[in-house]
């Protein structure tokens, strides 16, 4: 990947324009040089305040101490592998990530200069409303505009939604062959085929092929029985589970200590309803965009079809990242990791959901007493995904064969860890997450009416595509 890609993505520690991988993370010239120096044996920093100074572009000099905790949390090491030496997985996330900044930065630019179309967008004739068939509103989604052909039309099985326009695209770009690679048998590398390289001209004529092959001519029909062994779906998640949590664990040890000052809590508490809800939308959608790479790297995940693998993303992606955000949860203090820092449930009180934020930390807390290893986390979460009691599914017999592959996988761990015992709370804790988020749903319908503008337009399009046809999220819909 050419550096000029990279750079797209703000330097990691102060934000300044990167310039690309250094010491393992991206970061600017700047912050580069100060590591380096950082790193003399004679050099050691001390804070003069609380070691929790915010580090940005302006300030990145003013505070040494806290500019090094903050390269040390995103990873930075002297023995961290050059670029050009990443594992294909690494340099893969990478890609996915430049590509996420990519299209954040032109959906920003058309938001800005769009606001007023997305409301007022040219929507087709719609077809009868059932709210499985909504007739799509293409977004102005520049980059894969061909994206948006997957309409009702061309693809009648396309049910539930119709903003897969984004999901679609995050499923297939940077990752693999188009969806029916798998009837030519192997990929090019002997092993499973794979979604790599997107080509939506070939993967839009691909999709219509998708729902022409016969299910019994796919080497994967056999699928979870023919798996070599259950310790390589094991291991298969567990790898994909720890490359796209955002944060090692150990890293957010580190910065437990990190809470936010009374200022900074005013400062959330001051915002209002409206602006509080964009901004937890906006942390909330690149949270669900971890777990859209999650899930592509889950064995038997891409071999379903792309209106299954969304429709799985739609209605799972929220409760896998409540699943993860037991991870970020500091059970001493009921603080959870956002922004940056730990942040008490007070700080999100301005989203006028008490009742949600409570019920959201008390999940996150009782998931934290189960003291699940991240072997655990990784297995719970693919089986959180791939649910066949979910909506909309048009091949729920695939669906369960994915889903009882997982189901064994997870069970082969807990037996592994004599945690067999763990397997009917981990059940329970499924049937939380659902309710939480059909709670999350109806604050969300609430929302939407009390500030239509805001949950139209000023949402990230990927969040209104995964919440958008249950909370009638649809410009112009009537309530
Ligand atoms: C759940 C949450 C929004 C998401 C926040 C996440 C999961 C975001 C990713 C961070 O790395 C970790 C994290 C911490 C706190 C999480 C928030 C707690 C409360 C808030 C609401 C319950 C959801 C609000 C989202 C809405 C209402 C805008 O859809």
């Amino acid at each position: 990947m050419m550096r000029a890609q990279i750079e797209v993505i703000p330097c990691k520690i102060c934000g300044d324009k990167s310039s690309g991988v250094h010491y393992g993370v991206i970061t600017c010239e700047g912050c580069k040089g100060f590591f380096r120096r950082s790193q003399l044996p004679t050099v050691s920093y001390s804070c003069s305040r609380q070691s929790n100074c915010q580090i940005d572009r302006a300030s990145r000099n003013r505070c040494q101490h806290c500019r090094l905790q903050k390269c040390l949390a995103q990873g930075m090491s002297r023995d961290a592998v050059k670029f050009g030496r990443m594992s294909k997985r690494q340099r893969d996330s990478l890609i996915a990530e430049v590509e996420r900044h990519r299209q954040q930065q032109q959906q920003q630019q058309q938001l800005q200069g769009d606001t007023q179309s997305v409301l007022s967008y040219p929507t087709k004739a719609r077809q009868d409303r059932s709210p499985q068939l909504l007739q799509p509103i293409a977004y102005p989604f520049s980059g894969d505009a061909d994206l948006l052909s997957y309409t009702a039309e061309m693809h009648p099985h396309l049910v539930c939604s119709t903003y897969e326009s984004q999901m679609s695209g995050m499923i297939y770009r940077g990752s693999g062959v188009s969806p029916t690679s798998r009837s030519q048998g192997r990929g090019d590398n002997g092993s499973h085929p794979d979604i790599r390289g997107f080509d939506s001209r070939q993967a839009s004529h691909d999709m219509m092929a998708i729902h022409a092959y016969n299910p019994l001519e796919d080497p994967y029909s056999l699928y979870p029985h023919s798996l070599r062994n259950m310790d390589e779906l094991c291991a298969s998640i567990v790898r994909s589970h720890r490359e796209t949590s955002q944060y090692r664990v150990e890293e957010l040890q580190a910065l437990r200590w990190k809470l936010f000052s009374r200022e900074e809590i005013q400062t959330y508490q001051n915002k209002s309803v409206d602006e509080m809800w964009q901004h937890c939308a906006i942390r909330l959608t690149d949270a669900v965009q971890y777990v859209v790479e999650f899930a592509k790297h889950i064995p038997g995940f891409r071999m379903l079809s792309q209106n299954d693998q969304i429709a799985l993303l739609k209605t799972g992606s929220m409760e896998v990242v409540l699943v993860r955000m037991s991870r970020f949860f500091n059970t001493e203090n009921n603080t959870v990791f956002f922004d940056g820092k730990f942040a008490g449930a007070e700080v999100f009180k301005s989203l006028a959901c008490g009742d949600l934020i409570t019920a959201v930390f008390e999940f996150a807390h009782n998931m934290c007493a189960l003291k699940l290893t991240e072997h655990q986390i990784a297995l719970f979460s693919a089986l959180v995904l791939i649910n066949t009691d979910r909506p909309c599914l048009e091949d729920r017999g695939r669906v369960q064969r994915v889903q009882k592959s997982v189901e064994l996988g997870l069970t082969h761990i807990l037996h592994r860890d004599n945690q067999e015992s763990l397997m009917h709370k981990l059940y329970q804790k499924m049937a939380e997450l659902r309710s939480l988020c059909s709670m999350h749903m109806e604050k969300l319908r609430w929302f939407s009416q009390r500030y239509p503008l805001t949950a139209h337009s000023l949402f990230p399009p990927l969040y209104k595509e995964l919440f958008a046809s249950e909370a009638e999220l649809l410009p112009g819909t009537t309530h």
